[in-house]
């Protein structure tokens, strides 16, 4: 029998933990400042220039082993890229509770609220490869490593609620759909091409999922103005062992924004890192990001009050139905210090879970549960990627397994198994009193089969409720979306087939996308849409199931209804010239700063321009290193020689239409008129725009500049003016 050495305190791991993460990865860190240069062995380098030859003009030395060091080191610097979620960008920060959950969950760092959890977060897009843009039309993931006292928890979601397919067993073609495709390696970070609109034709429980990715929700603004998911139903569990089911939520403080679809496009070239550096500069100007953390519960006796079932990862739970309560807040306040090192090899598991959460049956997030860590094996070089600093827990770590590729640990002693006397027993299992983490007995008693549950099977209902639910604009990007993308698809039978999964979700969608086509609806669908039933059902019997939902519209669903409080961290462009109106400029400049935004002013050329009263104002960029889809909104200050340089300034003139034409919000002093005059949109204002102050769907001209600043501040914080688009699109 074994016999305990020591009992191991429960108290022992300290409640503020925040600077444990910053303090285990300090001995990792490398600064080489003052310091002589090294091989890996701690050699020192004399030269560092040249090879070893067999004189100066001679062949190179098999011997040079500092060079062959160096070479090899270098060959090996690439690691696979993830397969899916291979562009990201991370950062870390602290998550605190607001008050305890103990009532749901016994997870020590839901219960604390003065406990600081560290966390390091990843966003990523899904289909591209490392390289690619931000701006694709795609999913985001929205990772997050909670380091808590109890070890690491990961909530590894999405930006969106639902997900494409209801089981594991088919992400592999989902993913081979919609990567670029096999025989010539395009089009890259896209959904748009025959491959993937083949799948998803042939698969409608993926046309809810397909509604989110066709609308403005995969273009976000910022992963700081965007919402995250954990998808699954999970569970929360009690000390008394009593569990609900949980969905968690993550929100944005900024609330929820996107760009438009010809904006991303053009980002996608001026600046394909738009959303990597937006979220490295908001840190470094000490603008944290953060977002509150959401559940939604609902008691394990519910679980069939709902007119979907909580297991299937396509269905979300309307927020009228079940409110998303705000439970804590986390908060992104330090960059990474190296990409590779911790952005690249953090690997996140749908499985890193403490006692206090635990999963369901949803066939999706089993088939996850093995996925996370078989990848990590491949992509991280083997079953020691739990030892790599950003992976480490902040609580230690004792167990038996040993040895494989890279192990750090050097463990003691001989016993490396359980159960032992030689080594004490250690270590020891931990008792649920001790923290140790037991699985929710759910009772099972079914019959081994494979098989989709029947309340799976009604795939349209909330995609209709998502469409019903967006604004007119809203509504019209999903059309223009769809119209593109099945546009790009060269297989008329694929377009055709997608017509008849949307005409069971909307007719008017399917009529106007058909329009755009120039096909017609089928009076029925094109393929038997035969993917819910068992491979040995008829698919001829199978009818598309829809059943009545009771909720016709949630307005928690459209962005349309987010929060519009606020400029903070918005990018605002000032076009000027010498000669420009200096109290135009820095009194708008100075207002829109107090409120929290970023202000560049853009001249023609860099260095310096001279105001009418010669101050001197620095130029932040020129009219050729940006471009207006890399703003929030613009304003145009007076001044007679700024104006009329600017105005005969095509560049300037373009800057313009293009922030009109994406809605963006648009000001100028009563001087600079003869610069608005001399855009295409000055056409699609009202004749008197001119005479006076107008405050017309975002675009602000005026005079007195208090009001002017007012008025502009108030119409950047809506953000964009979508209502505009379609009645007076202007060409840029
Ligand atoms: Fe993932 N997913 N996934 N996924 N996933 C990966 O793991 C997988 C799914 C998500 O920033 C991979 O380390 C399967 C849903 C995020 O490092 C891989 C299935 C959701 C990230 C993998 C899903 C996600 C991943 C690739 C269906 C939202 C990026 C690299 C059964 C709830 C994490 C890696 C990061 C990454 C498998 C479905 C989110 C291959 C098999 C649903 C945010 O293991």
């Amino acid at each position: 029998m074994a016999t305990k050495k020591t009992k191991p305190s429960k108290d022992a791991a300290p409640k503020d933990i925040t600077n444990k993460k910053v303090d285990s990865l300090a001995p990792h860190m490398e600064d080489s400042a003052g310091e002589l240069m090294t091989t890996d062995h701690g050699v020192k380098i004399n030269d560092d220039q040249n090879s070893l030859k067999a004189g100066n003009r001679g062949g190179t030395l098999l011997e040079d082993f500092i060079m062959r060091e160096k070479i090899t080191h270098f060959d090996h610097e690439r690691i696979p890229e993830r397969i899916v979620h291979a562009r990201g960008s991370a950062a870390h920060g602290v998550f605190q509770v607001y008050e305890s959950q103990a009532k749901f969950t016994k997870a020590k760092f839901l219960e604390d609220p003065k406990a600081k959890t560290p966390v390091f977060v990843r966003f990523s897009t899904v289909a591209g490869s490392r390289g690619s843009s931000d701006l694709a039309r795609d999913v985001r993931g929205f990772a997050v490593k909670f380091y808590t006292e109890e070890g690491n928890f990961d909530l590894v979601g999405n930006n969106i609620p639902v997900f494409f397919i209801q089981d594991a067993m088919k992400f592999p073609d989902l993913v081979h759909a919609v990567k670029p495709e096999p025989h010539n390696e395009m089009p890259q970070a896209a959904s748009a091409h025959d491959t993937f609109w083949d799948f998803i034709s042939l698969m409608p429980e993926s046309a809810h999922m397909v509604m989110w990715t066709m609308s403005d929700r995969a273009l976000p603004r910022s992963y700081r103005m965007m919402e995250g998911f954990g998808v699954h139903t999970f569970r929360f569990v009690n000390d008394k062992d009593e569990a609900h089911f949980v969905k968690f939520h993550w929100k944005p403080l900024l609330g929820v924004h996107s760009v438009a679809w010809d904006e991303a496009q053009n980002i996608s070239g001026k600046d394909p890192d738009f959303h990597r550096r937006d979220l490295w500069e908001a840190i470094e100007s000490g603008e944290f990001p953060e977002y509150e953390l959401g559940v939604q519960i609902v008691a394990e006796k519910d679980e069939h009050n709902f007119d979907f079932d909580l297991l299937d990862p396509t269905k979300l739970i309307p927020e009228e139905i079940v409110p998303v309560k705000r439970i804590g807040k986390l908060t992104l306040n330090r960059n990474p210090d190296n990409f590779f090192a911790e952005t690249e090899q953090v690997a996140f598991h749908v499985g890193h879970i403490v006692p206090g959460i635990d999963f369901t049956n949803d066939p999706l997030l089993q088939g996850r549960l093995f996925s996370y860590t078989d990848t990590q094996l491949i992509r991280l070089g083997g079953p020691n990627f739990h030892e790599i600093p950003i992976n480490r827990p902040v609580v230690p770590v004792h167990n038996n397994q040993r040895d494989g590729f890279m192990r750090q640990q050097i463990n003691k002693g001989r016993v490396s198994y359980n159960p032992n006397s030689l080594g004490g027993g250690c270590p020891y299992q931990a008792k649920m009193s001790e923290g140790g983490f037991t699985s929710f007995a759910e009772r099972i008693d079914a019959k081994k089969v494979r098989e989709r549950s029947k309340s799976f099977f009604d795939h349209f209902s909330q995609a209709t409720l998502f469409f019903n639910s967006q604004s007119e604009p809203e509504k019209n990007h999903i059309v223009d979306a769809l119209s593109f993308e099945l546009g790009k698809v060269e297989t008329i039978a694929i377009r055709e087939r997608m017509l008849g999964i949307l005409a069971q979700i909307d007719t008017g969608l399917a009529t106007q996308v058909a329009y755009n086509l120039g096909l017609h609806v089928p009076k029925k669908p094109e393929q038997p849409m035969n993917q819910s039933i068992p491979a040995d059902g008829d698919p001829k019997d199978f009818q598309p199931v829809k059943v009545n939902p009771k909720l016709k519209k949630s307005p928690a669903l459209s962005m349309a209804n987010t929060i519009k409080d606020s400029i903070r961290t918005r990018r605002i462009a000032i076009l000027a010239a010498d000669g420009v109106n200096e109290n135009s400029l820095l009194e708008m400049k100075d207002a829109l700063i107090a409120e929290g935004a970023t202000v560049h002013v853009i001249a023609p050329k860099l260095g310096t321009i001279t105001g009418e009263n010669d101050t001197q104002i620095a130029v932040d960029q020129s009219l050729l290193t940006v471009a207006s889809v890399l703003y929030d909104a613009v304003y145009v200050p007076g001044g007679t020689n700024s104006v009329a340089t600017m105005a005969a300034e095509p560049d300037a003139i373009h800057f313009l239409n293009e922030a009109f034409k994406h809605c963006k919000a648009i000001a100028a002093d009563t001087e600079a008129l003869q610069v608005i005059e001399a855009t295409y949109f000055s056409r699609k204002l009202p004749p008197d725009f001119t005479s006076k102050s107008v405050l017309m769907e975002g675009i602000v001209i005026g005079d007195d500049l208090n009001k002017l600043s007012s008025q502009f501040i108030a119409a950047v914080s809506q953000h964009r003016f979508w209502e505009r688009e379609k009645p007076r699109k202007v060409p840029a």
